[in-house]
């Protein structure tokens, strides 16, 4: 069985000779799991289809915007509506505005935020602003998390930088990587310890509150909010970078499922519905030191675009459809159970972490809440397994350490159909 891939390849061979790896961004380029990337030709609702007319039901979801499903019928018609008066205007517009207070009616730990381009632009400006509203230098993270591409995040990183090898990136000054310290993830000793030695240097703590750059992991019974207790004790500010948890794993995101309030916030994907976006926000006492109302400095040409803003709002008034989040949830459960079972019974050790719409799946038999449990897993029963669900026509993200989304427009057909995959692919890759 193979699927006929050729036009893809084609396309990748020309790919190589002008960007790094074939791609502009590197998971994407295969190379944790082999073989080559196919090249999309569209999508729609729960389905990819490639430049040589195959169909994949689609767990990536544009790495996490498309919950609504690809090519929502009421985004489209929202951005082909704006894109007619303009693409960029360089001054403002009312989309932004009915954004900010989309935003902020979401997630009320935002009453204000600065709309950006990128998930990196949006965890940059947060550090900077936690830097500069605290006067203090030193960031903390967590092993296996990922805020993006920016230096200060290039330490222990999740995401591309783990599946190539290399979570401390070269051309990252040491001097300033020194400024990052690392926690590993849900390990509660170690935060309080690290906070009992440099309290008073920590500008700011960033944590994904589920993490999703390390496969999913989910935070253990009061983990977010015992870093909450000693962000607050140490005076150093709480970030969440939600850019894949919000709207993804409730309404209000991770710190609405947990209840916590984070003092900044940064997001993506979803409030963009498919094009480029990010944002960052918080109380307003510390937004107001964003210029112009303060003296810290961020800004962007195109931010606040408004075809990004007509999508991304188009995309979060489907969230308010009713049972909208316990639809996805089932999904979930019922995806994740159908391949524990499907795995059991063709002898293969799995387990898996879901919250919503989002989920891991696991080589091991053990539970998986740490970074070190993560790596600890089978990454080649993985590879072998994703190129199973491939061939059936799933698209699993191409990593052994990248969550797995679901959208709204997966039907119980397409999970049952996904899990009948799943059997194939474990009894092929698992054959003696
Ligand atoms: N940052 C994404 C994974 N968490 C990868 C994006 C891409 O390669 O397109």
């Amino acid at each position: 069985m193979s699927l006929d891939t050729s036009r893809s390849h084609d396309l990748f061979q020309r790919a190589r000779q002008f960007m790094p790896g074939g791609v502009n961004s590197p998971v994407r380029a295969f190379k944790s799991v082999g073989g080559e990337p196919f090249f999309a030709q569209r999508a729609e609702g729960a389905y990819l289809y490639d430049v040589d007319g195959n169909r994949y039901i689609d767990y990536v979801g544009s790495w996490g915007p498309m919950i609504a499903g690809h090519a929502h019928p009421s985004v489209i018609e929202a951005v082909q509506k704006t894109l007619v008066d303009g693409l960029s205007f360089g001054v403002p517009n009312a989309l932004e505005v009915a954004m900010g207070e989309r935003l902020a009616e979401l997630m009320p730990s935002m009453p204000m935020q600065r709309m950006v381009n990128s998930g990196t632009e949006a965890t940059l400006s947060a550090i900077r602003l936690a830097r500069g509203a605290t006067g203090r230098t030193l960031i903390v993270k967590f092993e296996g998390c990922y805020h993006g591409h920016g230096d200060s995040f290039l330490v222990k990183a999740g995401s591309g930088a783990l599946t190539f090898g290399q979570p401390n990136s070269p051309g990252v000054p040491a001097p300033l990587a020194d400024l990052t310290l690392t926690l590993p993830y849900n390990d509660f000793d170690a935060a309080t310890t690290l906070f009992d030695a440099h309290g008073g240097e920590i500008a700011g703590l960033i944590i994904e509150p589920i993490a999703g750059n390390m496969n999913c992991i989910l935070p253990k019974d009061g983990y977010l909010q015992h870093l909450r207790e000693l962000c607050t004790k140490h005076g150093a500010l709480l970030i969440f970078d939600e850019v894949m948890t919000g709207f993804r794993v409730s309404r209000g995101g991770a710190q609405q499922r947990y209840g916590i309030t984070p003092d900044i916030t940064t997001l993506g994907k979803i409030i963009g519905g498919g094009m480029p976006v990010g944002a960052y926000g918080g109380r307003e006492d510390l937004m107001r030191q964003i210029a112009p109302d303060g003296p810290i400095y961020q800004a962007g040409t195109l931010s606040g675009n408004p075809v990004a803003m007509a999508a991304g709002l188009a995309t979060l008034a489907l969230l308010d459809e009713p049972g909208f989040y316990e639809r996805l949830e089932q999904n979930t459960n019922r995806l994740c159970d159908g391949l524990e079972t499907a795995a059991r019974d063709a002898g293969v050790a799995v387990t898996t972490n879901r919250s919503c719409a989002m989920f891991g799946l696991f080589f091991t038999d053990k539970k998986v809440e740490s970074f070190a449990d993560a790596t600890a897993c089978d990454i080649n029963a993985f590879n072998r397994f994703f190129h199973g669900m491939l061939q059936r026509g799933v698209y699993l993200a191409p990593s052994a350490y990248e969550a797995g989304f679901l959208s709204s427009a997966m039907s119980e057909s397409d999970i049952d159909a996904t899990i009948e995959a799943a059997r194939g692919a474990f009894r092929d890759a698992f054959a003696d």
